[in-house]
């Protein structure tokens, strides 16, 4: 495989897990790093072992050396650092949510598409094996016709008022718990199902309507020192939030999403209920795979790549009893995005050879917090997904 030469605008929480699952690889190596200003980059390069720091994305993205970028950035910044990538003919592969906005998501797609880059969004949940295996067991038929999927996904990073993220902020966008983690969840369960939602019913809570802004800036999951300045600061967005769904195909569903769920760190969880069985997984305990049968016993599926059906058994690396989880899932995935660039693959005469979220799944996810947003703003009302 070819050399692909990439770099990262944005190393904030998630930036440096992008950063080391493309270095796992073997065959991308990273170039360059730009930050909010030259010192900030400056000290993320010098951690991260990156050559060339850049205090803005303009000058990191007029780099002849860098083919692709990943766009971690705070969300106001994804469509101009996005925008910017695609006329320079870079490759991206964006963070989610796409955009704050199903109109910015789609300006990006059809820029994408336009210039021929290569165009990914990192919803990693799908690349876990038993996520991989649970999409064939469905696509197969073990389940029966599925009518019911039901799950949530909840975290406690946000459950003090003095815990505080830039998600917090206006600018983050109108949506916060269901853009930042409901959003892998109904992207997780489109893809297991291949299934589209239609309508939506949501009610948002926001539990702490002002929190304490520290002065300086700080990362997804970092606690407070219980010693900074603060500011009180008025928050807009949802806390946690309860949907319900119909699906295209007649499908029905349920989520709740919550980032103030004590206990819970990143409790992404599903169950999948069909006339013949149920499948269900926990994203904290990745190597188990529930399987719910009426007449005969309950079963679990360990994760072992000789159990794991042919097609999909390259997404498990180790053998069985040797766990697997998120890290290895996002290797997976930008695995499949960066041999396909390696390859010289385009999106448009290759479209039977992408196996990754593109920015026509970003802008789908997008549509979806639309509704769901727009539901629960008129208090609760079925609102139909637009597209
Ligand atoms: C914070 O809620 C966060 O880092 C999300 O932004 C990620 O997408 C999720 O994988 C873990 O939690």
């Amino acid at each position: 495989m070819r050399t692909v030469k990439t770099a990262l605008i944005g190393a904030g929480f998630v930036g440096p897990h992008h950063i080391e699952a493309a270095r796992r690889l073997g065959f991308v190596e990273v170039v360059a790093v730009a930050g909010s200003s030259q010192a900030s980059a400056e000290t993320k390069a010098s951690k991260l072992n990156i050559p060339k720091s850049y205090g803005n994305y303009e000058a990191l993205l007029d780099d002849p050396e860098v083919e692709v970028i990943h766009n971690c950035t705070p969300n106001e910044l994804h469509l101009p650092v996005t925008m910017a990538a695609i006329e320079r003919g870079k490759h991206v592969i964006a963070d989610k949510p796409l955009a704050l906005n199903s109109a910015d998501a789609r300006t990006m797609l059809e820029a994408a598409r336009k210039k021929g880059i290569v165009h990914a969004v990192t919803f990693n949940y799908r690349y876990n094996p038993l996520m991989q295996q649970a999409r064939v067991m469905v696509g197969r038929g073990d389940l029966g016709q599925v009518h019911f999927v039901h799950g949530g996904y909840l975290q406690d990073w946000l459950l003090f008022p003095n815990d505080y993220n830039w998600r917090l902020e206006k600018e983050g966008g109108p949506s916060r718990c269901v853009a930042d983690i409901g959003s892998h969840w109904c992207d997780l369960i489109g893809y297991l199902t291949r299934s589209r939602i239609s309508e939506v019913l949501a009610e948002y809570t926001t539990v702490f309507p002002t929190r304490q802004r520290p002065k300086a800036s700080r990362e997804a999951f970092a606690q407070s020192s219980g010693s900074e300045e603060f500011e009180e600061y008025p928050v807009g967005t949802e806390d946690f939030a309860s949907v319900l769904l119909r699906f295209e195909n007649g499908m029905r569903g349920t989520f709740s999403v919550s980032q103030v769920s004590a206990g819970h760190k990143n409790g992404l969880e599903l169950e999948i209920n069909g006339r013949r069985a149920s499948i269900g997984w926990k994203q904290e305990r990745p190597n188990e795979l529930w399987i719910g049968r009426r007449n005969e016993p309950n079963g679990w599926l360990l994760k072992d790549p000789s159990l794991l059906d042919q097609s999909i058994r390259h997404y498990a690396a180790l053998p069985g009893g040797h766990g697997e989880a998120w890290a290895d899932a996002f290797r997976n995935l930008l695995r499949n995005v960066y041999s396909f660039i390696a390859e010289g693959h385009s999106m448009e005469a290759d479209k039977d050879k992408i196996e990754f979220p593109t920015f026509a799944d970003g802008f789908e996810s997008n549509c979806i917090v639309e509704a769901i947003t727009k539901s629960a703003r008129a208090g609760g009302v079925w609102t139909k997904v637009l597209r």
